[in-house]
């Protein structure tokens, strides 16, 4: 196989970027130069790479700001609907590449940097990744920033700017270590304070009534100080804002000590105020119930809401005060859409502000808030369903709850009139849970606070409405509609696998960069022997890419013509790991027992953070590293079979090996995972997918045909049958010899020979009669099959690479922009455009 060619050989033939424009190369030269000096302040004698990073982010983002100033002033006189998107998580990797990309300067920087003997790639390596997000949550609300953007809306995200996002991931010993995400130590370019901006958030305190009016007296006062980051489109000419809040202590915090001359004191107080936004929560798809978390919902909420009234309130043709002054038109000028419950307050304050605030009456601030916000649920996991205590509530927000019961006792009333004397149906929708203590259901409250609810995928869109949601559904069936996720094809196809894209624009020219379904057309190509060989070269170049990395990290020689296997998701019982873990046990066993066999060659890599409480992830990552360590220092092994756990997956590792997989695991329980993204991009890159049919798993298959798909394993109703029979993991395990062999040998310390009872605790999880709640075992035989599939294909490269062009050709559906503009039209009801804003330096209209 052929050697990959230096970085820099590889760049300068990408033929996507276009050619450089020479008088464009010196400016950028110059602009670099200038910020080494007036921005970082430091001569090419003392720069360090870092420097020169800085200094080209500070390069790239000069383009930014003339389109940003424009698109916001340009916004501020057309005066469209805004769409707000309210997220706790963003989860955004790098910026450097992804800006340069779509604002076209690629080959420029490029060509630029080489001038000056730096290398771009070199230097990309000093930004640290935004991690403000989990997992899939938090990369979905990324992807809709950039296809808001691309798709021309007057879109704003807004969020919290954590000082340290998702914990880094080290693997000491096999186990599992979190080490702070300190990622603004070095500074961001991308973030502008506004200090100027600031907004005083109240919590604690009382309520009282004056004149028949309700006033939250009493309460403590932390400012939210706002970040703003630019959001540039795809070639053209926008860019959006997202605001990142920031708590900061107001200068009259905790005075009681300053009254009591305690200087000292309660200035050192104030950092108790700015925890608030100190640290990300690290669960994915888990809900702690902690009061900070209360406070950082809480916090995220009222200052957006503050930020939208008041922008609405001062939208209109160049008048600085307030012209708005009705509240009549706000539907139809704010779309609010809610990043599952998370901001799900925002329905309560909504209507404190309408009531409190702005005098209307119920029914109006009703009709309005309604109207407004929408809600979008991801997941059906009982254990991720927010229900916060009443008790948490009253304390923190005592207006608030006042409200949510108001607002559950009209409920009810209408309930009540539908359902006369259905007293069951009656407690089944109430928002407030009673019982031992008391809570309020923050996904009921979302629900009949919003116009609409949608699910990601259309499998989870319909359970929603015959499970969690049933009742809800029965009473108001208009509002529950699908939006199937997406990617954005920049960051997840040009940006991270620019070899491939080339060899699609060959064929197919680069429309598909805005229009991804216009990948349907490589079908033609199917084949085309040089495209097919072209395609296979691709990929083939990302594998040995990749495999020179692993070996020089992770010190296992890798075989790069093996099958690369890959799971990278967060670590979590219903995503399965350990039946990857068995099937890998499996090989290992056959190798052993036949040392002689034919076998196909596999390199597995399975990443991801488990949640630094969750107990049960945490071991599957020990048991996940010792396996491996077992199998690569077997030299029966060899080049048939190795396994690497690839330490703290994140976004920017997604982009690094994505491109090199050739097999995608989603292996779920079907029923469990919501949608799932990462699926989407390893068919993007082109890998195949191993699945069962769950989440957007089934609309994949959907769209390239089950033969191009590998689909195994129990369907949602086959899931509910078994329960509904009693499912018992011990019958698999004694039928089935070999996933004994594999179990047994968990058990007896096979792989944990210095402790031979560290997995126990594994074992009974799947053994226990009341363990396995994700029925690995009963999935396990249908897997080892499919995995056989797998092998039989991959035998046949031509065939395989066939399947693969299918599969990229059949990703359309799941750009985000296709996303974005259903949510577009069918929920925020306002018009995508690609149509481009004219460049800054063209005059105004
Ligand atoms: P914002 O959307 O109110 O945060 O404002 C963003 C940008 O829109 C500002 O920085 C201005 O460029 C423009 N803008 C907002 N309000 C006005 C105004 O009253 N007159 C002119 N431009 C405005
Ligand atoms: O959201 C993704 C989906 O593709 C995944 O299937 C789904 O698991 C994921 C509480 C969550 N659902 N719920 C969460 C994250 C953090 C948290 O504190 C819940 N993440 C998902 C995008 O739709």
């Amino acid at each position: 196989p052929k050697k990959p060619e230096s970085a820099k050989d590889r760049r300068k033939q990408i033929s996507i970027r276009g050619l450089p424009l020479l008088e464009n190369v010196a400016a950028v030269k110059k602009t670099f130069n200038r910020h080494l000096h007036f921005t970082i302040v430091k001569d090419r004698n003392v720069a360090t790479n870092r420097d020169y990073f800085s200094s080209v982010a500070h390069t790239v983002r000069d383009h930014l700001v003339g389109r940003w100033i424009r698109t916001q002033q340009h916004y501020y006189d057309t005066d469209p609907k805004r769409v707000y998107y309210l997220s706790l998580e963003y989860y955004i990797g790098r910026s450097l590449s992804n800006t340069m990309i779509n604002l076209g300067i690629e080959s420029e920087m490029d060509e630029a940097l080489y001038e000056l003997g730096l290398s771009i790639e070199e230097l990309e390596e000093f930004e640290e990744d935004a991690g403000l997000g989990n997992g899939g949550l938090g990369r979905l609300a990324a992807c809709f920033l950039d296809s808001m953007a691309t798709l021309g809306l007057a879109a704003y995200g807004y969020g919290l700017r954590y000082e340290y996002g998702i914990f880094q991931q080290t693997i000491k010993d096999g186990f599992q270590c979190e080490e702070p995400d300190d990622w603004l130590r070095y500074g961001n370019p991308w973030e502008i304070p506004r200090p100027e901006y600031q907004i005083p958030v109240n919590l604690y305190g009382r309520v009282i009534e004056e004149d028949g009016l309700k006033k939250w007296i009493d309460t403590h006062i932390i400012m939210a100080m706002p970040y703003d980051t630019p959001v540039p489109g795809y070639n053209n000419n926008v860019v959006n804002t997202l605001r990142l809040w920031s708590a900061k202590a107001t200068k009259k915090f905790n005075f009681q000590f300053f009254n009591d001359g305690d200087y000292m004191n309660a200035v050192s107080e104030q950092s108790l105020a700015e925890n608030i936004t100190r640290v990300l929560y690290p669960n994915d798809n888990y809900q702690e119930g902690k009061e900070l978390r209360l406070k950082q919902e809480y916090f995220l909420v009222a200052a957006t809401l503050c930020d939208i009234i008041r922008r609405f309130k001062h939208s209109k043709f160049g008048v600085q005060d307030s012209t708005r002054t009705s509240f009549d038109t706000f539907p139809d000028k704010v779309a609010i859409q809610l990043n599952d419950t998370h901001p799900a307050l925002t329905i309560a304050e909504l209507m404190r502000l309408f009531l409190d605030v702005e005098m209307l009456s119920w029914d109006v601030a009703w009709d309005i808030t309604t109207r407004t916000c929408a809600y979008t649920n991801h997941t059906l996991m009982p254990e991720a369903v927010e229900r916060l205590p009443v008790s948490m509530l009253e304390k923190l927000l005592p207006r608030h709850l006042q409200i949510i019961y108001e607002i559950n006792y009209r409920h009810l009333q209408e309930v009540s009139k539908r359902y006369p004397d259905d007293f069951d149906r009656q407690r089944t929708l109430s928002i407030v849970e009673e019982g031992g203590d008391k809570r309020i259901n923050m996904a009921y409250l979302a629900i009949v606070g919003s116009h609409v609810v949608n699910g990601v995928a259309k499998i989870h869109s319909e359970l929603l409405k015959t499970t969690l949601f049933k009742a809800f559904y029965e009473l108001t069936p208009n509002k529950f509609q699908n939006k199937t996720n997406g990617i954005t094809p920049r960051r997840w196809l040009v940006l991270s696998n620019p070899n491939l894209s080339d060899a699609i624009a060959e064929k197919i020219n680069e429309d598909w960069i805005t229009n991804l379904d216009e990948l349907k057309k490589l079908r033609e190509f199917v084949n085309n022997e040089a495209f097919v060989r072209d395609i296979q070269r691709v990929k083939q170049e990302n594998k040995h890419r990749l495999a020179e990395w692993l070996e020089k990290v992770y010190h296992v020689q890798i075989n790069p013509l093996s099958i690369f296997d890959m799971q990278v998701k967060r670590i979590h019982e219903y995503k399965r790991q350990l039946l990857n873990v068995l099937h890998i046990i499996t090989m290992f066993n056959r190798i052993r027992q036949n040392p002689q066999g034919n076998y196909v060659p596999r390199t597995v890599m399975i990443g991801g953070k488990a949640a630094p409480g969750y107990h049960m992830a945490k071991k599957i990552v020990k048991l996940v590293n010792n396996v491996g360590k077992i199998i690569n220092n077997d030299p029966i092994m060899a080049n048939r079979l190795k396994v690497i756990f690839l330490e703290n997956y994140r976004v920017t590792m997604a982009e690094q090996i994505i491109p090199a997989a050739d097999l995608s695991e989603q292996i779920s329980l079907a029923g469990m995972e919501a949608s799932g993204t990462s699926n989407m991009k390893f068919m993007l890159n082109g890998a195949l997918t191993i699945c069962t049919l769950d989440g957007a798993n089934v609309e994949m298959a959907e769209e390239v045909g089950n033969d191009n798909i590998f689909i195994f394993g129990m369907t949602v109703d086959d899931v509910e049958k078994l329960k509904r029979e009693g499912y018992c993991g011990r019958n698999y395990y004694e039928k089935n010899a070999e996933l004994k062999q594999a179990i047994d040998q968990i058990q007896c310390g096979f792989f944990s020979p210095e402790d031979p009872a560290l997995f126990q605790d594994i074992v009974d999880s799947l053994l226990r009669n009341d363990g396995d709640h994700y029925m690995l075992l009963a999935d396990y035989e249908a897997y080892i099959a499919c995995q056989e599939r797998v092998n039989e294909l991959y035998k046949d490269p031509h065939a395989w690479t066939k399947k693969c062009i299918l599969n990229i050709a059949a990703s359309g559906k799941f750009s985000s922009d296709r996303t974005i503009a259903d949510y577009a039209r069918e929920i925020w009801n306002v018009e995508p455009t690609l149509q481009a804003l004219p460049h800054p330096h063209e005059g105004r209209p």
